[in-house]
Order: structure tokens, then sequence, then C-alpha cells
């Protein structure tokens, strides 16, 4: 039964390989039936976002998650062991519909040191379902939950020491979309501030170890967005083109900072704050992201250009929390443009 399942899993994804990211990073295409009323998630890495569901009736949901424990580079030349959901930190992100029946099948990699768990923020329910899936590693654990509430949330490992699994990478977001959807754009991507203990000082080369104690003193060696330095940044850059819409569902799982989400040379149109879905804000500069919540921001970038989005407790772009999109266009005088000075004129 479970070898059915994952080939069934493979044969979705498939559906989707042939799709370059791009494409389906914003792509209108309907997520796949696998049995009349059962589909298996489609789930995307950051900064990727799975395509609406595009769907008017409740259905069952599968989502396979499985926590592992792995070194990867949090910054250049210094590696970190992480902890994340499917070998990704941020985890991938979830979209279901609300009213949804969603069946979570979790795994705790057989090579994991510890046990581990999930809460989602989206769930209703002792624990956020954390105390009925806590995983032994080697052992998977399957629930059933109904998406009652639309909107955006996090989810994030709660298994004991829960600050440290959470520090550590366990963490991710998952959308209800309202039975009616969401209003259409022409990109969407997913980003997570988080913020990384080490006991070593930032530039470090080889194993950064996690800090306890500098966690305890709210001491962060590294503020980035999607689980390293430079994600976001270089050749991982964000992409776009002039006049359209994109929208960033962006978490912040702290553990302990609240984020200031600015876009530099940007105005968000519209801001579904606290991940409401249901009454957004419009025209706003910068956004608060509480620990352990999530904004919405839509925007059409009329300008091209790299344009960069930070935490605007600006003193964390020290410390990882940038990243651009790269908006390509032709130039807009009409909007901005240089007429003279700033040079020294004797040059
Ligand atoms: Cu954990």
């Amino acid at each position: 039964m479970k070898s059915r399942g994952w080939l069934i899993s493979y044969l979705v994804m498939g559906v989707f390989f042939g799709q370059s990211l791009f494409q389906a990073c914003y792509g209108q295409e309907e997520q796949k039936a696998v049995n009349p009323g059962v589909i298996v998630a489609d789930l995307r890495p950051a900064p990727y976002v799975p395509p609406p569901v595009n769907r008017n009736y409740e259905t069952k949901v599968i989502v396979n998650l499985e926590a592992k424990e792995f070194r990867g580079e949090i910054a250049k030349g210094s590696d970190y062991d992480y902890w994340g959901y499917n070998g990704t930190v941020p985890g991938p992100f979830i979209r279901v519909r609300e009213g949804d029946t969603i069946e979570f099948h979790f795994k705790n990699a057989v090579n994991s040191k510890n046990t581990h768990t999930i809460d989602f923020h989206s769930m209703t329910g002792p624990c956020g379902a954390a105390c009925i899936l806590m995983t032994e590693p080697g052992k998977e654990t399957v629930i059933q939950a109904k998406a009652l509430n639309p909107g955006v949330f996090v989810y994030h490992c709660a298994a004991p020491p829960i600050p440290v699994h959470i520090a550590n990478g366990l963490y991710g977001l998952i959308l209800v979309e309202p039975k009616n959807g969401l209003a259409k754009v022409d990109r969407e991507y997913y980003l997570m501030q988080s913020e990384f203990y080490t006991e070593q000082p930032a530039g470090t080369k080889g194993l950064l170890q996690f800090s306890s104690k500098n966690g305890m003193d709210e001491h962060p060696t590294y503020v980035v967005f999607n689980g390293k330095v430079g994600a976001l940044l270089g050749d991982n850059k964000l992409q776009a083109k002039t006049n359209e819409t994109v929208r960033l569902f962006v978490g912040n799982i702290g553990p302990n900072l609240v984020s200031s989400f600015h876009l530099i040379g940007e105005i968000f149109d519209t801001v579904y704050r606290e991940g409401d879905l249901s009454t957004p804000a419009h025209n706003v500069q910068t956004t608060l992201i509480p620990s352990g919540g999530v904004t919405v921001v839509d925007f059409k970038i009329e300008m091209p250009g790299d344009f960069t989005l930070v935490d605007h407790s600006i003193f964390r772009i020290n410390k990882g929390a940038m990243g651009q999109i790269h908006v390509e266009g032709p130039e807009r005088p009409d909007i901005l443009k240089k007429i003279s000075g700033g040079e020294d004129e004797n040059n």
C-alpha cells in the first residue's frame, strides 16, 4: 500500500517535471486527482509555490512530509547541521482549499537522532496536531485533519525542546485557499525569514554549531530568507517582468525576532496582514510579520531593475536578511529618471 502511494506521488510529480519551475510557480494548472475524490498534494520547495487549487469543491488531500537531519551550507564556506522537512529549509509549501480533509503522512527519517512532529497553525485541535504526530526515527504517523479556516499558516516542529527544533530549520508554510480562491496574479513566490544561532561568529569557515545560549539571549548569528545567506541573491534572485503582478507569501518563524518586511523601491499594492486573506490593506511600505506569522503581499512592478527585499530592522542585512527580485522590461523615465548632478564636475 505504501509503495503504491509513493508510485502515485512520482506519477503526479512527473506531470510537472516537464514544466520549468518558472512556469509552474505561477501556472494555473489544476492539482491532479489520482483517485476519485483524493489528491496527492503538489508540494514545492521555496521559493516556489504550487499552482492554485482551482477547485470549487472540497476533497481529500494527501500530504507527505518527512523530517530529515542533514548538513548544508548556511553561508559561503560555512556549514550547519539542519533539521528540515523533506530535506529543505524551509520545508515545502503546501496548498489546499478551505473545507478540505487533509491526510498527513509524516515520516521521521531512519537516520534522525531525534523525535520530530508538526504543529500546524492551520489546524483546530490540541497542539495543532503536534501531540498526535510525535514520531520516532524510522517511523511514520498518519493523521486526518479538516482545514476549517482559510489563510496562510506556519507549520513547525514542536518536539521538546521546541526552540531547538524550530531554530534548526523545521518549519514551512501551508496555504488554505478561501472557497472563492485568491485574486489571480502572474507570479507567486514563497519566502520564510528565520534566525540561526551558532557558537562561532558569522564568517567562521567550516561547521558551525548551534548555540542555545545565543538563542536564549536573542543574539542571532544569521537572519536569513529561505534558510541560508544569499538564498535569494545572485543566480538565485527571484524573477519578474515589468507590469506583471507578483505575490510573495512571506513567513517568519523567528524563533525570536519580529520582521519589518520591506521591498526597496516598491510599494505593496495589497497586503494580507498576518495571513488574513479576507480583508487586505493597500499601499503599504513595510509590513510586520510576527514570529510564527505570515504576510502576503501583492504588487505590480512598473520599473525594470533589481529590487531588494529586506527586514527593515536594517542592521540585519549584515546578518543575511536580504534578497532580490530581478525585473526585466523597458526603462520608464516617465516614472523615475535622473536629471543632473552628483558627480565631481572637474572629472
Ligand atoms: Cu523536531
